[in-house]
C-alpha cells in the first residue's frame, strides 16, 4: 500500500488500535495483534515502554509480518530507528521525541508520521513541520498513560475539527463515547484499554463499529 493509501484508511477506518502487554489480560503483544486483525482492525501501532530495544525489534517485525498479511497500515510509536528497521508504514512521536523534521530526514518521504498533540499550538507546529497525522487528546479520563495532560478543552475539539490533516482522537475512548464524538465529528479513534483490555476482543472491535455505523 502506498502512503496515500494509509492516510486514506485513516480518514475512512474509525479504529485505530494500540498495543500495550501490560495492559493486554496476560496476552502477549504478538498474541494481541493477531486477535486484533482477525477482528477486522486494520490500523496498529506497536507502544512498548518496558523492553529492550531487541525485543522491541523482534515482536515488532512479527506483528508487522501479520499486519502485512492483512494488509493492514503498522506504526511505531517513538522510536525512528525501529520503524525504519522493521519497516513500519508510519511513526508515531510525542511532544518529547524527535522533531518531526528530523524524523522525516531518518524515515524518508513514504513513511506516515503522526504527532501526538493536546493544544491549538501543537497541532499548527505539527502541519506546518509536516506532519501526516496528527493524535489529540485526552479527550476523557484515562489509567493507560502515565502524566497524561487534563481532557482537551471544547474550544481545542472545535479547533482540531478544522485541521487539514486528519485528527486521530485519543485518551479514555470507547463504546459507551465514540458515537458521541463520531457525532461532534471526529473520525479517526486510537484506544488501548478498550480494545486490547478486553477479554473478547473480537466482541469489543464489533461493538466499537456499530457505536460509529452510520446508517
Ligand atoms: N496518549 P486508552 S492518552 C497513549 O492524550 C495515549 O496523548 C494520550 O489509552 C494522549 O485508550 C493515551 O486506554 C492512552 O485511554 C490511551
Amino acid at each position: 500500500m502506498t502512503k496515500e493509501q494509509h492516510l486514506q484508511r485513516l480518514r475512512d477506518d474509525p479504529l485505530y488500535v494500540i498495543l500495550g502487554e501490560a495492559l493486554s489480560c496476560g496476552r502477549t503483544n504478538v498474541q494481541t495483534a493477531a486477535d486484533v486483525l482477525a477482528a477486522g482492525v486494520r490500523i496498529i501501532q506497536y507502544r512498548e515502554k518496558h523492553k529492550t530495544w531487541r525485543e522491541k525489534y523482534a515482536e515488532a517485525k512479527e506483528i508487522r509480518r501479520l499486519c502485512r498479511k492483512y494488509d493492514a497500515t503498522f506504526i511505531m510509536n517513538d522510536a525512528v530507528d525501529l520503524a525504519v528497521a522493521c519497516k513500519a508504514d508510519g511513526i508515531h512521536v510525542g511532544q518529547d521525541d524527535a522533531p518531526v523534521s528530523f524524523v522525516r530526514q531518518w524515515a524518508g518521504p513514504q513513511m506516515l508520521i503522526g504527532v501526538s498533540t493536546h493544544t491549538e499550538e501543537e497541532m499548527t507546529e505539527a502541519v506546518r513541520d509536516g506532519a501526516d497525522y496528527v493524535g489529540l487528546g485526552p479527550f476523557y479520563p484515562t489509567q493507560s498513560k502515565r502524566d497524561v495532560h487534563a481532557p482537551v478543552t471544547p474550544k481545542v475539539r472545535q479547533f482540531a475539527l478544522q485541521l487539514s490533516i486528519p485528527v486521530v482522537a485519543i485518551g479514555g475512548i470507547g463504546k459507551a463515547n465514540i458515537g458521541a464524538l463520531y457525532a461532534e465529528g471526529f473520525r479517526s479513534f486510537a484506544m488501548i484499554s478498550a480494545v486490547v483490555g478486553q477479554v473478547q476482543i473480537a466482541a469489543a472491535v464489533q461493538a466499537l463499529r456499530q457505536a460509529v455505523a452510520v446508517d
